[in-house]
């Protein structure tokens, strides 16, 4: 089985070209038109790859290599290709055009699989437009309620409704994503692994045992705002300085769980008006808050609401909070986790189980069938920064593995 890594790193920087912004720089945001952009080449790559392409209610993209057993639940595959502000070009698009290699490859081994294999590109891994990470695939597992849905709104108030409908996805609902349990008989995502850990072992391919878990607030503050000459000291009720107490308070809670694994970020900070003479009124706070310990996260996540409680009481300023998201971590198939690090021997492939620190949509597919993750290195551990790298020599072995993982499975 040959992987052609020259036409998958062509096509790998053929789509990073595809961005809201100049290279090196890749901003793929939710529906937006590179969103869109991007979703029609992979669409394109994958119709002349010979596979049948369907996408659902929310553009969850699904491309399937029929297998003789038609009834056989697939086996799946896939990643994301939507990309936060300011990202690099192999956060997800390696598990997407990596995957749609590999399948490339088994196909001109003149393998052919008894199960079907579906690659999915999952719509909205990243949070960025509504605040909640992977929409898609949340969805596909039923975890969000109507309500939920129906609350979703981004920075202009939008719903899901409109940027369904602003993208050509007038079809069905939301609701109707929900996947049958038994729609696969396995996921495997191919993803790099944002994080230091391989490159510092000098180790080819992770496999994920666990993925932590995220949870993510959205705060809103309300305070006082007035001329920044005639209104002293005392009678201030600053929303930007509540919401800079609150982030410190981010910090001091996910430095002093005594589990190192905590990680506390406060990523979106937003004030109004912004005029550097009027003192600010409103901020909004969005906080990313996880650790690999579920009871640990949540202690921390407590430790932030009362702490923003007791701040936002102390300064007069109106605290509006919501939990946009609180998951438990996802523990992987340790069948499929044993599967593949016998491929990585028996093909002298290092490799190491470990735990990914960062949320991908296997955290849901965990919920649909047996999951787990290979990761590659990534230069430095770097990610969600335009100098994200993993070298095509990198990239073509996590492709082998997948390749050899998804014939097996196939079979
Ligand atoms: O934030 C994450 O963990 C993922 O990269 N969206
Ligand atoms: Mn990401
Ligand atoms: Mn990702």
């Amino acid at each position: 089985m040959k992987i052609d890594a020259s036409r998958l790193q062509k096509e790998i920087d053929e789509l990073s070209l595809i961005s809201e912004n100049p290279a090196p720089v890749v901003t793929r945001v939710l529906f937006s038109e590179a969103d869109l952009a991007g979703r029609a080449y992979v669409k394109k790559l994958c119709v002349e790859a010979g596979l049948t392409v369907r996408e659902d209610a929310v553009g969850n993209t699904f491309a399937r290599w029929e297998g003789t057993d038609k009834n056989a639940p697939a086996v799946a595959t896939g990643s994301h290709i939507d990309a936060i502000p300011n990202a690099g070009k192999y956060d997800g698009v390696v598990g997407v055009l990596g995957a749609l290699e590999a399948i490339r490859s088994l196909q001109q081994s003149g393998f052919k699989p008894q199960r079907s294999i579906e690659l999915i590109t999952f719509t909205a891994e990243e949070p960025t437009r509504f605040g909640i990470g992977c929409l898609g695939s949340r969805l596909m597992a039923g975890t969000l309620s109507p309500e939920k849905i129906a609350s979703l709104r981004d920075r202009e108030g939008n719903n899901l409704e409109y940027w369904r409908k602003q993208a050509g996805f007038t079809k069905g609902d939301a609701s109707s994503v929900r996947l049958a349990k038994n729609a696969y008989s396995n996921f495997v995502e191919l993803h790099i692994e944002q994080g230091p850990i391989l490159e510092q072992k000098n180790l080819a391919i992770g496999i994920v045992e666990k993925i932590a878990a995220p949870s993510s607030l959205r705060l809103h503050l309300t305070g006082v705002g007035g001329h920044a000459g005639a209104v002293l000291m005392p009678e201030r009720h600053d929303a930007l300085l509540a919401g800079a107490e609150i982030a410190l308070a981010v910090e001091r809670a996910a430095l002093t769980t005594g589990s190192p694994d905590t990680v506390g970020t406060t990523g979106v900070f937003r004030i109004e008006p912004g005029a550097v003479n009027s003192v600010p009124c409103r901020a909004t706070l969005e906080i990313d808050l996880r650790d690999t310990q579920l009871a640990t996260r949540d202690s921390a996540l407590k430790q932030i609401e009362s702490a923003a409680a007791d701040i936002c009481k102390k300064r007069g300023i109106g605290l509006e909070l919501e939990r946009v998201n609180v998951d438990a971590p996802a523990i992987c198939d340790a069948k499929l986790v044993e599967l593949i690090s016998g491929i990585c021997a028996e093909k002298k492939i290092s490799s190491l189980k470990m735990i990914s620190r960062a949320y991908h949509d296997s955290l849901f597919m965990a919920q649909i069938c047996p999951t787990t993750m290979i990761f590659i290195p990534c230069r430095g551990g770097v990610s969600h920064r335009p100098d994200e790298y993993s070298s095509p020599e990198q990239i073509e072995t996590g492709v082998t593995v997948l390749a050899e993982t998804l014939r097996r499975l196939a079979k």
